[in-house]
């Protein structure tokens, strides 16, 4: 009796184990690395000499993104601020853009530290809300960011991102 309690107790565990691992499967991200290596960009992240960071901003307002061209080098380490001088909150939608780098963290100064292998968007808040991403761009190409909120876009908030 306490024997088939047990067997019963071994197959509903199982059968939960099962289920955990394939809701961690269901749930990764389209472009969610699928290992830590890939994650730091197959080393690229190792590599990384942080001392040669290089510090871009780009600064968002109510009619676009400044600058509008943000020039970037494969391999490069760099912290990117985004600010939001708008009066209203914007987006910095740029899910291929952030799919093809290698992220350290996304830090706002003073209050946290964010870790994640893949981010797609960001949400800045208005009159000065900014956060900072580390990253070292790994694959060359034109990328687009942009604000997804109502008629943002119509109005010009955008911008373009060129690894080299
Ligand atoms: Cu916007």
């Amino acid at each position: 009796m306490a024997w088939e309690i047990g067997a019963v107790r071994w197959k509903v565990a199982l059968a939960l184990a099962a289920v955990l691992v394939a809701g961690c499967h269901g749930a990764a991200a389209p472009h969610a690395p699928a290992s830590a290596s890939e994650w730091h960009g197959n080393g690229a992240m190792g590599a990384a000499d942080w001392s040669k960071q290089l510090d871009v901003t780009i600064t968002i307002r109510d009619y676009g993104y400044l600058p509008r061209e943000l020039r970037l080098r494969a391999g490069q380490p760099y912290r990117l601020t985004l600010v939001n001088y708008g009066s209203v909150p914007h987006y910095f939608v740029a899910p291929e853009f952030l799919a093809s780098v290698a992220t350290r963290k996304v830090e706002v100064r003073e209050q946290a530290e964010i870790k994640a292998p893949v981010f797609t968007s960001f949400e800045l808040r208005p009159r000065g809300g900014s956060l900072d991403v580390y990253l070292v761009p790994l694959r060359p190409g034109t990328y687009r960011a942009y604000c997804h909120v109502k008629d943002h876009l119509a109005m010009g908030v955008e911008g373009r991102i060129v690894v080299e």
